[in-house]
């Protein structure tokens, strides 16, 4: 099956009444805590393992959709070169639902916190054309649809804690996000920015090579089944040292197997280990603080409110989130 017959199949049983134009709409960024590293399906955007992720409460993409006699794409207010990577990409996504369109999307992500969008951004599209067709669809076929765009996105469909189910099946019609119903309002993500340039290698090219070529990455997919079972029992029991540990455990493992991939890739910079290096001497001070880290050199902090004032006292610039907060 490929992406346009995914979609079909999809939509085949909505109604659709289009509107002028979509109400806009929300989809919150997330922070995987186990890590989506490695496709089995590159058209699809199926992954090789589940994945966990803590959603960003506000700090997200509103999306506006409306019919156009060619695509166009404004992001925070700025109309995008069509001839661009990032717009061609998008115009793709969208013809893939006929089109063309024009797309205005605005983020609420931290500016220059490092902190790639796609994710919110796709699940956000995927929910103005729901409204913009009136096709009510449920989660799970907006995260299908999401995913289609970006795999991280499929978990963006939903707020708290997601799982993104693998799936089996090779039309990946099993493969999309389910919420936890767990909640722990005392929870903190820390965004440490070290650095906003752009990055050595983007990450679809780099879970690529990582698979192809790193002897690491046999090691994958059992890690990051135990550290499921770990993070699910951890959020459950509200544990945070077993949370810390294995979400960072899950991080390193994800950045050793792009390291021994061939050519070798690092997203790591030297203020990067200077940051994991005073995370760890923190906890040596007795502060409840640990690390996760995607395909960049910045740092995502995970704490409780009880450690926020220590935390923040260490890294005077964080951006402190709470994905609780009503
Ligand atoms: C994640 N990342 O779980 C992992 C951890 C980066 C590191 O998902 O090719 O933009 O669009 O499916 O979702 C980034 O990859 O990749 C990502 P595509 P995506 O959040």
């Amino acid at each position: 099956m490929n992406a346009r017959e995914a979609v079909r199949a999809v939509l085949a049983e909505a109604s659709s009444r289009v509107k002028p134009r979509s109400a806009e709409v929300y989809a919150p960024a997330n922070i995987a805590l186990v890590k989506y590293w490695g496709k089995r399906d590159t058209e699809l955007n199926l992954p090789v393992t589940s994945s966990l992720s803590l959603s960003m409460g506000g700090h997200g993409t509103f999306a506006q959709i409306e019919p156009a006699s060619a695509p166009v794409l404004v992001i925070d207010g700025q109309t995008i070169d069509p001839a661009s990577k990032m717009a061609l990409r998008m115009a793709d996504y969208l013809a893939l639902f006929g089109g063309p369109f024009r797309l205005t999307t605005r983020s609420t992500v931290p500016v220059g916190a490092g902190l790639a969008s796609s994710a919110s951004a796709f699940a956000a599209v995927v929910a103005a054309l729901d409204d913009l067709h009136g096709w009510q669809m449920d989660m799970r076929a907006r995260s299908i649809l999401a995913r289609l765009g970006s795999g991280s996105a499929s978990r963006s469909v939903c707020t708290g804690f997601v799982e993104w189910r693998r799936g089996h099946q090779d039309d990946g019609m099993d493969s999309h996000a389910i919420p936890l119903e767990a909640t722990w309002p005392s929870i903190r993500l820390g965004l440490l920015k070290v650095f906003d340039g752009p990055k050595p290698i983007g990450s679809r090219e780099a879970m690529l090579r990582t698979v192809q070529t790193s002897p690491l990455y046999k090691a994958w997919p059992g890690q990051v089944a135990d550290d499921l079972v770990v993070v699910r029992a951890a959020i459950e029991a509200k544990d945070m040292m077993t949370l810390g540990r294995a979400a960072e455990t899950n991080a390193l493992a994800m950045h050793l197997s792009m390291h021994a991939a061939l050519p070798s890739i690092s997203y790591w910079l030297p203020e990067s280990l200077t940051a994991m290096e005073r995370v760890r001497s923190l906890r040596d001070e007795g502060v409840r603080v640990w690390f996760t880290m995607d395909a960049g050199p910045n740092l995502k902090l995970l704490f409780e409110a009880d450690s926020q004032d220590k935390v923040r006292a260490a890294f005077p610039e964080l951006e402190v989130i709470a994905p609780f907060a009503t």
